[in-house]
Parts: C-alpha cells; structure tokens; sequence
C-alpha cells in the first residue's frame, strides 16, 4: 500500500521532504499540500512536477484519501495542526518542534492519549543517524559500564540577524535534547546556563556561545555548548564518558589532503547534507511502520514533549543563570511506556 500524504507547510523543510518522499523514499506519495500561503504551495508543487491537490488546509485534513500529514509550518502553527490532524484520524509526522509551549505539548499527548495508540511521530532525526545509533548500541550492552558524563559541541557556522539567543536552546540546542536522553536512557532533572565571553561575531542581541549543564534522574552530567557563529563549519561532536571507557561519535568521512606541509579534512558546512541520511532513515521508518503496524516509531509525542519541557527550563536557565529543574505536569501514557 502506498501511504498518501498531505504536506502542511513549503517552507525548505516541508519542501525537501516532499521532494525525498517523491523521489528516493519507497512506499509514499505526495497526495495533498498546502501552506499558509496557496501560491507558494502551487510553486512548491510545480518545482517537483507532481500530481497532488492544492487546497486550504482544513479542507485537506477533510480529504478521507489523505493517510498521513507531514507538519513543517512554522513552529508556532504546530500544535493547531496536528490536533486537528489526530482528530481526523490521519497519521502524523511533525518537524521539530512538537509545539512550541509546554501546554500545547500535553494537549497533543493527552489527545493522542485518548486514541489508545501512537499516531505523531516527531521530527527528531539525529535517532536515525548511523553515528548515533552506534554510540547507543555501545552504551546499551554495558560493556563501558555506567554513562558519568557527556560532552556534546554544536556548532554552526554563522546565523542571521533574525536568530535570537533563545533559538539557540529552541532551534540548536533542542537536537541535544532530545538524543541525548535517548542515547543514555535517562529523563532530564535540571539544567543550568552559563555564558562565556561573547563572540565578536554576534550580533548584537544574541549571547553566543552558550554553555549549557544537564543534571539527569540518576545524576549522569551533560555538558552541551552552542555556537552559533563558529566561522569555519557544522560541526556536532558528542563523547559518552563511562565507568570503564569512552565513546564518541565518528568524525563524517571525507577526503583528506595533504599539500603544501598541511594534513586537512574538509569540515561539513550546511547541516540538511550532514544529517541527509538521518533524514531520509526517519521519513523511511515512518512509512514502512504505518504500513506494516499502523503505529509510528520513532521519537513519540511524549519525546516532543519532553523535549520542548527541557527547552523551557534551559530558557528559564539563560534568563536566571542558576539551576532549573525539568518537571511534567502530566505523566508518561502507557502505550509508550518503557520506549525512551
Ligand atoms: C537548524 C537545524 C540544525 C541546527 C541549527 C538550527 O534549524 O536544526 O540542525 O544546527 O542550529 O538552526
């Protein structure tokens, strides 16, 4: 069967997912698309020479031959459309962030809740990275012992004026959240901020770099820092410290020189080409679970969820510079119990 989707939102994103589920991913198609803007939409539709309906989106989510919707509006937008989603009974998958208020996120797995069963799948793709997934195998059989301590380095290049010292936990830091609870199976306790000197290159009302300090349930220390305006590349370092060794994510495989008495290795510069796989690995899983098990699953609502708690409590954190704690007002649904 093929799953036949409906894409809300053709910002970059939106766009190139539409494009990898029409021309490299198996089992999906692009039925339905629509964004705030119909022109843009039309244009997004047109670039990928497809078939698909062009309309508003309560009338999409209306479409009963629509299965599935991919969510990449702006984040603000997303928590409208995916319980309206879920309340008609269409599948869900929902870029990063799950909602942007920690309400917005209970509502969504409070009404996932009612359903009995997994229905969103959120856009957390670093799960599906071959690197990561090989840092949690080590740290899952135990043969480094206990994770103490982890070490995670997010840089970017450059960011524009429009990206503000909050984004860097909301749109960057976000990522460590929510693969880092993942990798060492452990849910978040506090979180501190500390900023070190300011980088020349900022901009103004933007802090960068940021240090960020996780403390989880059973005491394991995370270490994250965001740097946003690195100059030379994206670079994503994660280093698992245990009990009886380490473990760290492979360097990305590319060409090596040697000229001129140097020894260089380009750095990645655009973070869509390093995580291309990742992507493509969540979009793939998605299709084939709904197809064959009528669940998603990767990362989950309750993960969303988790993620955007940790977030607020790290912005709470910027503002009071002192240790915040990560606390749910609500608790974990039984049908993802037991799957961090
Ligand atoms: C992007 C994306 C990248 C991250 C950037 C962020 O939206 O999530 O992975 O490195 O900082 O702005």
């Amino acid at each position: 069967m093929t799953i036949r989707f409906g894409v809300i939102g053709t910002g970059a994103i939106g766009r190139e997912h539409m494009r990898r589920i029409t021309q490299k991913l198996l089992g999906g198609e692009i039925a339905a698309v629509t964004d705030i803007d119909l022109s843009a939409a039309r244009k997004a539709v047109e670039e990928l020479g497809i078939e698909a309906r062009i309309y508003p989106e309560e009338e999409l989510l209306a479409d009963r031959s629509i299965d599935a919707v991919i969510i990449t509006s702006w984040g603000p937008a997303h928590e409208a459309s995916v319980l309206a989603a879920i309340a008609a009974g269409k599948y869900v998958f929902v870029e990063k962030p799950l909602a942007t208020t920690i309400e917005g996120c209970e509502r969504i797995v409070q009404a996932e809740e009612k359903i009995g069963r997994r229905m969103v799948q959120v856009g957390y793709m670093r799960r599906y990275d071959r690197g990561y997934q090989a840092l949690k195998s080590v740290v899952a059989c135990g043969e480094l012992g206990s994770p103490l301590m982890v070490r995670c380095t997010h840089r970017n290049a450059a960011v524009d004026e429009r990206y503000t010292t909050e984004m860097a936990v909301l749109d960057t830091l976000v990522h460590e959240l929510d693969v880092t609870r993942w990798l060492v199976g452990d849910d978040y306790a506090e979180v501190q901020a500390v900023f070190p000197r300011r980088t020349k290159y900022a901009h103004e009302a933007l802090q960068d770099p940021q240090i960020f300090l996780l403390r989880t349930q059973t005491g394991i220390v995370i270490t994250a820092e965001v740097f946003v305006n690195c100059r030379y590349g994206y670079d994503i370092q994660c280093e698992i410290v245990c009990e009886e060794g380490t473990v760290s994510l492979p360097a990305e495989a590319s060409v090596e020189f040697k000229h001129d008495a140097l020894h260089k290795r380009a750095v990645p510069q655009d973070w869509k080409l390093r995580f291309a796989d990742a992507y493509d690995a969540e979009l793939q899983d998605f299709i084939n679970q709904v197809e064959r098990c009528n669940e998603p699953q990767g990362p989950s609502a309750w993960d969303g969820y988790l993620a955007t708690l940790a977030a607020e409590a790290c912005v709470r954190a910027q503002k009071s510079q002192g240790w915040e704690s990560v606390t749910p007002g609500i608790s974990q649904p039984k049908f993802i119990a037991g799957r961090v």
